[in-house]
């Protein structure tokens, strides 16, 4: 790759600057020196070294090596590293491996080699990534992209989209050097020290910043900000001083519990109970279902000390419950009678993720609920598992005003530990990307049978009673509703909060109030405010007065528009002599009268309209973006519109990945103009329960738009959260 090539392939993932040239460098200090002559560079960055190794492996076995990129000033002892990956012996790798494999020489490799290597020798490449690299805080970091005489500043998340979009390479692992050393037979109590201090004085930083009234940033022009801005701004959340987990604050909370009384009503009517496990799950039974825990196992918390001293036995945070609750279901189930086992609990989950934190969207620790239940037949359990999805459509729909797109997840998508993944899938139009929303499985027996969940055959009869394993379900719904919610009605003054979710539905605030009004004036305008506000209250509606004497109104319009309160209600002196008040929807900002005799029935009414417009608004943008793509030349095109696609497919597992391949491949220098969106590939998000009429899969006749197969029916396909 050239250096042109490859700044246009950064450009494609949102690394908007060019290289800086400088004298050639050998060392982590002589770069620092040398960058420190050159003007331009940013004023805070981080330098990296990227190390490739390679185990002791049988001669006949392919090359495996292990590509290291760290902080210059991280310790990546390689004895250390290889127990941590479980490799003998890591050496660095000679001459031959960098030119013939990487196309790279000593002193001049950046991850960016990555990009050379050939597609046969990617597979068995293994890629660490520093996680000081990765860290929340971390601004810049400069890598040589092609030799030593050139340095790149790229954001963290450019690196990891980086290392994405190279074809056929597995996920990496982030690694934690400094932990690791730490752990190594002879600790270094310092290296645990040092990490609060950074903690606090971004703290810092964050409390400053959060003091700033309204959105800096439009919802178009950057999105990502727009979305921090929103949802900090807004008090529905607050940053935590610990990567990737945030305070919910009372906002917020309140959406949250709006969606759990929704829930917990229509689960009732499906007879399912409440409950609460531990938190806590030893090893041992986390590793009962090994199968499907492997490739989580990355992301599971432990807990391996109390006060000073270490746990016998290692405790890890749930971060899904099957294991916890399953042997209690071997336990409890002993006769068909027994049966249906049907049981739901709120809480949180943790789950380590290395991946960019987004405020509800991703986050290390999450609440949902998890619902987990046992049936006699499949039949009983698939009649659950789409009650359960139906509910999750409702809470989007009904309560968020949020369009979703029921289905069932592909064989590559789906939850491995079960039969069958149903899901709600969301769109977030300003990025056009899927979102998954909730999911409720079919797990057929594969529970059961790992855990001995067991009922006699209540058909049978006679001395023999043959065992029959229970049918199970289990389904999530998480606090990322919120997030979809906020990413999908927010504007560029805030939030916009559906009706029924708002913590306050109504905002009062007086108006028109001068110098030329009298103190006695004042007063009954004020009590028309509290008035009103009783008279709505009487309702059921949940109203505010705002009747704050230091701010204007204007200042209260900003804040409460800020704050996504669906309808403002402005009294002043002359809607008093007039027996009206102006009402101002949040969602459209008209404007409309209502004299003070309609209020008890305007007012609900108006709500009622704003929560219906809200989704018809969001459902035509989604219509409009989810487009039939009936040729694979329009769908990396129509994806890069920011659009869902809608294709006939052949659902075969490796048809999915070369889509993903091809997608990401082929949008590359495609979207200059548009740097923000990383050309990251298309998954299946599901294949729709409602199919598209026109024009019709016609069997043994149409054909999978990627590969020519026999199609089978509309997938949903783009790229996604
Ligand atoms: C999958 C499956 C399922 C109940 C749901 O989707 C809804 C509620 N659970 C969850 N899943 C894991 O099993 C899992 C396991 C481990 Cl160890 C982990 F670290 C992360 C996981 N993420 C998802």
């Amino acid at each position: 790759m050239s250096i042109a090539e490859l700044i246009s392939k950064l450009n494609t993932l949102g690394f908007s600057e060019s290289a800086f040239e400088h004298a050639a460098v050998d060392t982590v200090d002589q770069w620092a020196e040398a960058l420190a002559t050159v003007s331009g560079v940013p004023s805070d960055y981080v330098l990296t070294k990227t190390l490739i190794f390679k185990p002791k492996q049988p001669k006949s076995a392919p090359i495996a090596p292990v590509v290291v990129i760290a902080k210059g000033d991280s310790g990546t002892n390689s004895t250390l590293l290889g127990k941590e990956l479980g490799l003998k012996d890591l050496r660095f790798a000679n001459d031959d491996v960098l030119t013939n494999i990487f196309k790279t020489s000593k002193g001049s490799v950046s991850p960016f080699a990555l990009g050379n290597v050939p597609a046969e020798n990617v597979e068995h490449i293994k890629v660490v990534v520093d996680q000081a690299l990765l860290a929340d805080g971390v601004g810049k970091i400069a890598f040589h992209p092609l030799d030593s005489t050139r340095t790149v500043f790229i954001a963290p998340a450019t690196l990891t989209s980086f290392l994405e979009s190279v074809p056929g390479l597995a996920a990496f692992r982030p690694i934690d050097f400094e932990k690791l050393a730490a752990a190594a037979p002879a600790p270094k109590p310092a290296a645990a020290e040092k990490k609060p201090k950074k903690a606090a004085k971004k703290e810092v930083a964050e409390v400053v910043g959060s003091a700033k009234l309204g959105i800096e940033v439009t919802k178009e022009g950057d999105f990502a900000k727009w979305y921090q801005q929103v949802v900090t701004r807004s008090e529905m959340l607050d940053y935590y001083d610990v990567s990737g987990c945030y305070i919910v604050r009372p906002l917020a909370y309140f959406v949250w519990q709006q969606i759990q009384e929704f829930f917990d009503g229509g689960i009732r009517n499906l007879g399912v109970k409440n409950c609460y496990f531990p938190m806590f799950v030893s090893s041992r039974v986390l590793e009962r279902e090994k199968d499907h825990i492997e490739g989580f196992a990355p992301e599971v918390a432990w807990v391996t000390r109390a006060g000073s001293s270490d746990l016998a036995e290692p405790l890890a945070i749930r971060p899904t419950s099957e294991t916890v609750m399953y042997p209690y279901f071997a336990k409890w189930i002993q006769s068909y009678r027994d049966l249906p086992l049907k049981i739901n609990q709120w809480c949180s989950v943790v789950r380590w993720e290395f991946k960019n934190p987004q405020p509800f969207l991703r986050t290390r620790e999450f609440l949902w609920q998890e619902g987990h239940c046992a049936h006699l037949t499949k039949d009983e359990a698939m009649v659950e598992v789409r009650d359960i999805l139906e509910l999750y459509r409702r809470i989007y729909e009904e309560l968020l005003a949020v369009p979703v797109i029921e289905g069932v997840k592909s064989e590559k998508e789906k939850f491995a530990g079960g039969v069958a993944t149903t899901t709600v899938e969301g769109f977030i139009p300003t990025t056009g990307r899927g979102i998954q929303g909730g999911t409720s499985h079919y797990l057929g027996q594969n529970f059961s049978k790992m855990f001995n969940v067991v009922v006699e055959d209540p058909e049978a009869t006679g001395a023999e009673r043959p065992k029959l394993f229970v049918h199970q379900t289990s389904w999530g719904l998480s606090t990322r509703t919120i997030g979809v919610m906020v990413m999908v009605h927010g504007d560029d003054k805030g939030l916009v909060l559906p009706p029924r979710v708002a913590e306050t539905q109504i905002v009062i605030v007086p108006c028109g109030i001068t110098v030329k009004h009298t103190d006695e004036e004042r007063r009954k305008l004020y009590d028309a405010c509290l008035d009103v506000a009783h008279q709505l209250k009487q309702l059921g509606l949940r109203v505010e007065t705002d009747l704050r004497d230091n701010y204007t109104p204007g200042f209260k319009f900003s804040h409460w528009e800020l704050r996504g309160v669906p309808l403002r209600l402005e009294i002043g002196p002359k809607d008093l002599e007039k027996q009206s008040v102006l009402t101002v929807r949040r969602d459209t900002f008209a404007k409309q009268p209502v004299s003070r005799s309609d209020i008890e029935t305007a007012i609900p009414a108006l709500l009622e309209t704003i929560q219906k417009d809200m989704l018809v608004k969001a459902r035509k943008t989604m219509d409009e973006r989810v487009k039939i793509v009936l040729d694979w030349e329009n769908f990396v095109p129509t994806l890069n519109d920011k659009c869902l696609t809608l294709i006939p497919w052949c659902e075969r597992e490796e048809c999915e990945e070369q889509i993903k391949e091809r997608s990401s491949r082929d949008s590359l220098g495609d979207e200059p103009e548009d740097d923000k969106a990383p050309s990251m590939g298309a998954k299946s998000l599901c294949l729709p329960y409602n199919q598209p009429a026109e024009p019709p899969i016609v069997p043994g006749q149409t054909k999978c738009i990627q590969c020519g197969h026999e199609a089978k029916r509309y997938a949903l396909f783009g790229r996604s959260y």
